[in-house]
């Protein structure tokens, strides 16, 4: 009987400990998050800890993070790491009912590995961003300890002949302690943080665009084609355009703060740009189709939008910079970003007088958060890693032989412009169309060189022509369409496009580390 009793209530402490290790990193990560409020939001450990794990991640990792779980993948590390946290915490609480100084011990080396994490980001501000990940592990660590302690106190028996137990009492009420100021330190440190964005949106909402200088032509109203349900609409709305960047907490930049550094080699009168400078500007309106290097054939990470910005070779120019077609010193134009973020164009290709730009708005709006509020860069015919900078606030003029911006040290070329895609949109693959006449259509896209014909294979047939949408700018994408006298039975529907140089996209199918994905897209249907 008696032996019964002392194993069920081992069970019970067992319980209760690692219940004190799941409690102690509850602490551990509140407190963080309240430190963090007084270092910055993106030095918390979840962030820093995601954030570096991202950096880390091998091109081909991320890339298959972005294949299966798309815009998701940010949600999920989080997701992902919290989980390990919750699993850890609880062995260190069962190992701490053994050994209690070895339990905090251990919440105090996480506290460091945070600390680290904080630190090595590309947008630390130094050895600070390690304050959150260490205050909140003291914090842990300390609950731990006074928890485990009240579970291996031993009391003397109330009862004479009853026997002795640990500090039940001492115990609820520290638990439930440490529970009720951790709760309330996580949500002053979440207001705190909160409250910063504040401004920022606070800014967004004061934006007024002003009349671009310089205005889009009127997309030609034959771009989009009207009688093929299910194509890509011509013009993406912001709230469906694609979103890849490395940023898990979205930058909230005061435009009223924000400045704009232009500085580097060659550039002989440096220059500081405020958001209002940028609006007093000249302004153009522009179609760009931006897309991702890490877009599969047929994949979804690419969109079109009615951009408005400051075009960036007049900043170069004011800034005194030349491109090396022209004598100037620096082949580089490394952007960077608030959140640490750094991606090369050429030089070259900013100022050949394509429409590269610092972009205030996006189809009518400012920037959204999302999408680099509130200045971003872009350059036609690029993808979006070698140009696309958002949340920009320093341009530094220098060489490729010289550095290696973020991706680039990550495997990416030094140099990606886009290649020529074609994409069915209708019908979707495994797709059970009809027998007659079926509407194949889609989009296709050559930035800067423009579509020059696009062709549509059935099974092994001839390449029969598609019919070409208007075409907008050779910035945008095209749509097409094909009316297919689709027989009963499987078919396979194979896409190409020929850009305006006369090169027929390449059959040749690539992964899209380095440089993007190359291929013909196919499509399998059934026809009933
Ligand atoms: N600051 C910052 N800018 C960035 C990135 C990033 O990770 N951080 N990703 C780039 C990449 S890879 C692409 S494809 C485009 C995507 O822009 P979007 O999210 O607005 O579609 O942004 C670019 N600009
Ligand atoms: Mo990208």
């Amino acid at each position: 009987m008696k032996g019964v009793r002392i194993s069920g209530s081992n069970l019970v402490r067992g319980g209760l400990a690692a219940l004190s290790g799941l409690l102690s990193g509850f602490t551990a990560l509140a407190v963080a998050e309240l430190a963090s409020a007084a270092v910055r939001p993106e030095a918390g450990p979840i962030t820093a800890v995601g954030g570096a794990a991202i950096d880390r991640t091998p091109a081909a990792v991320k890339d298959w993070a972005i294949r299966n779980f798309g815009e998701d993948d940010k949600l999920i590390l989080q997701l992902g790491i919290l989980a390990t946290l919750a699993v850890l915490a609880l062995v260190l609480g069962l190992v701490a009912l053994r050994y209690r100084r070895i339990g905090s011990a251990g919440v105090l080396i996480f506290g460091v590995v945070g600390a680290a994490a904080a630190v090595s980001r590309p947008d630390s501000t130094g050895f600070v961003d390690g304050l959150p990940s260490l205050a909140g592990a003291v914090a842990g660590a300390a609950v731990l300890y006074v928890l485990i302690g009240r579970l291996t106190a031993t009391l003397r028996p109330i009862v004479e002949g009853q026997e002795s137990g640990w500090d039940r009492r001492g115990f609820l009420i520290a638990a439930t302690a440490a529970a009720v100021a951790s709760a309330g330190a996580g949500v002053l440190g979440r207001t705190l943080n909160g409250q910063r964005s504040e401004n920022a949106v606070a800014s967004r909402a004061g934006v007024l665009l002003p009349q671009p200088a310089s205005a889009a032509a009127a997309i030609p109203s034959g771009a989009q084609l009207l009688r093929v349900p299910g194509i890509s609409s011509f013009t993406t709305p912001n709230k469906t355009f694609y979103r890849v960047d490395t940023a898990l907490v979205v930058p909230k930049v005061d435009a009223n703060s924000w400045r704009l550094r232009i500085h580097g080699k060659g550039v002989k009168r440096p220059l500081t740009v405020s958001f209002q400078d940028l609006l007093d500007r000249e302004l153009i309106e522009r179609d760009i189709t931006l897309t991702c290097v890490s877009n599969e054939v047929g994949g979804p990470y690419v969109g079109n939008a009615r951009w408005i910005g400051v075009r960036l070779s007049d900043l170069l120019k004011e800034a005194g910079v030349k491109p090396p077609s022209r004598g100037g010193p620096a082949d580089q134009l490394v952007a960077r970003s608030v959140d640490g973020m750094a991606l090369g164009t050429p030089v070259d290709d900013v100022m050949d007088g394509r429409d590269a730009m610092l972009a205030v708005g996006m189809n009518g709006e400012p920037l959204s958060f999302v999408h680099g509020f509130p200045v971003r860069m872009l350059v036609p015919g690029l993808y979006g890693y070698v140009s696309a900078c958002k949340w920009i606030e320093d341009i530094e003029l220098t060489n490729f032989d010289d550095y290696d911006a973020y991706w680039v040290k990550r495997k990416w070329a030094r140099k990606a412009p886009i290649k020529t895609q074609s994409r069915i949109d209708t019908p979707k693959p495994f797709g059970r169309p009809k027998a007659g006449t079926v509407m194949v259509g889609g989009v296709a896209w050559a930035q800067h060189r423009g579509i020059d014909r696009v062709e549509i294979r059935v099974d092994d047939g001839p390449w029969r022509p598609a019919d070409l949408a208007a075409q907008d700018t050779v910035d945008t994408w095209r749509q097409w369409s094909f009316p297919w006298k689709a027989t009963p039975g499987g078919h396979t529907l194979t896409v190409r496009a020929t850009d305006r140089t006369g090169e027929i996209q390449t059959e040749k199918r690539t992964k899209t580390v380095p440089d993007g994905a190359s291929g013909w897209h196919s499509v399998v249907v059934t026809v009933d």
